[in-house]
């Protein structure tokens, strides 16, 4: 397949773009719910299996070294990637979910009855879940800020609900399910001058532009390695060393204690205090590869190519009678919501896949979102850095030949 003269000739790096659905060329545009894999990436698994197999932090022979090696190899990566401080601030967890439930969990000792934690109504519901958990717990209140009829957060409601009860504040770098991206350094500035700490899901962020933890300047930054062309069941969860020191883990077994006694045990510190058991170690390695992958790539100018394509989209998407846009941020990235006429989104996801278009449809898992916009669910188009302008061109089609259907 020809790759438009704005984009960079990476198709190439993906296998599974050569793939027919239903006996069409794959039109993927399903990225934000995960990205596929570039060679290199599915290389370093399998090299690691082939090569180096053996478990991590426990023996001294040599595969067990080299093993550790790549492995703190990859965590060095990340702290690259992330700018920060220091690699001991890089906990490895499952993905962006886990992330979150560990600050969830190992904050719970210190919300007290009345404390505050405060959300958006953007939220992904992993950013969520856990802290109603954490209120459940502590008797803490979980307060959601509003949203604008653009589908950005609406910073008055935001600042209205900042107070003195407010502990901990958590919101996403960009929502998933409009392609919001929110004013992370204004809610950080705000939410620490308020005293609380501060918690951002990353996401959907850290596959479109560069994350810099100590320029944010939050507490806690989360994300996941399958939505940065890495493998699935691998995140990140990024704290300040002290505070990360200051709390307790969430999980006990191997690799986290520093001495056990029948009666009780002392523990490492971070990040092995949150690493209990073994790790995934081919999978730390996957993201390792992954953001080696990424940063050899001209991100501006990919960056750039993918507004193209947004822009592309939502311009095609104007001139379509019976299109309904869901959000109209002023900032977003690679994220598009519609929904067509009165049809159920899952028959024109359906109607797109018979075409070889692959998005997704429901609720994105933002189900107080959509309860707010008061619909049960949309078609959400997702780009990444290897999608094409003729991708977009086919969704158009895609999207005119189904209403014919509907
Ligand atoms: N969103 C989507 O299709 P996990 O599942 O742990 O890797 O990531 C959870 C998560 C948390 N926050 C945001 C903003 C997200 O977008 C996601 C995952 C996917 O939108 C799957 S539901």
């Amino acid at each position: 397949m020809s790759v438009d003269s704005s984009s960079v000739d990476i198709r190439g790096d993906f296998p599974i773009l050569e793939t027919l659905v239903n006996g069409l060329p794959l039109v993927y545009l399903d990225n934000a719910a995960t990205t596929q894999k570039p060679r290199q990436v599915i290389d370093a698994i399998s090299g690691y299996y082939l090569h180096d197999n053996a478990n991590v932090h426990r023996a001294a022979h040599a595969l067990s070294e080299r093993a550790t090696h790549a492995f703190e190899g990859a965590r060095e990566r990340v702290r690259q990637f992330l700018n920060a401080a220091d690699s001991r601030e890089i906990i490895f967890t499952r993905g962006t979910t886990e992330s979150i439930n560990l600050v969830a969990n190992s904050l719970t000792n210190r919300f007290r009855p009345g404390d505050e934690i405060l959300i958006s109504h953007l939220e992904h519901h992993a950013n969520i879940v856990p802290w109603q958990m954490l209120a459940e717990r502590t008797g803490a209140r979980l307060r959601a800020c509003e949203i604008t009829e653009h589908g950005e957060i609406a910073m008055e409601s935001f600042r209205a609900l900042l107070s003195e009860r407010t502990r901990l504040v958590a919101f996403g770098h960009v929502s998933n399910a409009l392609g919001t991206v929110n004013p992370i350094a204004e809610m950080t500035q705000l939410a620490r001058a308020a005293g609380a700490l501060v918690l951002i899901d990353g996401a959907q962020a850290v596959a479109h532009f560069a994350v810099d933890v100590q320029q944010i300047d939050c507490d806690f930054y989360a994300f996941s390695g399958h939505k940065l062309f890495g493998p699935t069941g691998v995140g990140v969860l990024w704290g300040r060393a002290a505070l990360l020191d200051s709390l307790p883990p969430w999980q006990g077994g191997g690799e986290m204690i520093e001495h056990v006694t029948i009666e009780r045990s002392t523990w490492q510190r971070a990040p092995y205090r949150f690493e209990a058991g073994t790790p995934n170690i081919a999978g730390v390695i996957g993201l390792g590869a992954a953001i080696d992958y990424v940063r050899a790539l001209p991100r501006e100018r990919l960056l750039a190519h993918e507004q193209a394509l947004v822009q592309q989209a939502l311009d095609g998407l104007a001139t379509i009678p019976g299109v309904r846009l869901i959000g109209q941020p002023r900032e977003r990235i690679s994220v598009i919501s519609f929904l067509l006429g009165d049809s159920h989104p899952h028959d024109v996801g359906t109607l797109l896949d018979q075409q070889g278009i692959a998005v997704r449809t429901g609720h994105h898992c933002t189900m107080p979102l959509m309860q707010r916009l008061g619909i049960p669910g949309s078609v959400r188009a997702s780009f990444s850095l290897y999608n094409t302008r003729a991708d977009v061109d086919r969704l158009l089609a895609g999207i005119e030949k189904t209403l014919t259907f509907l």
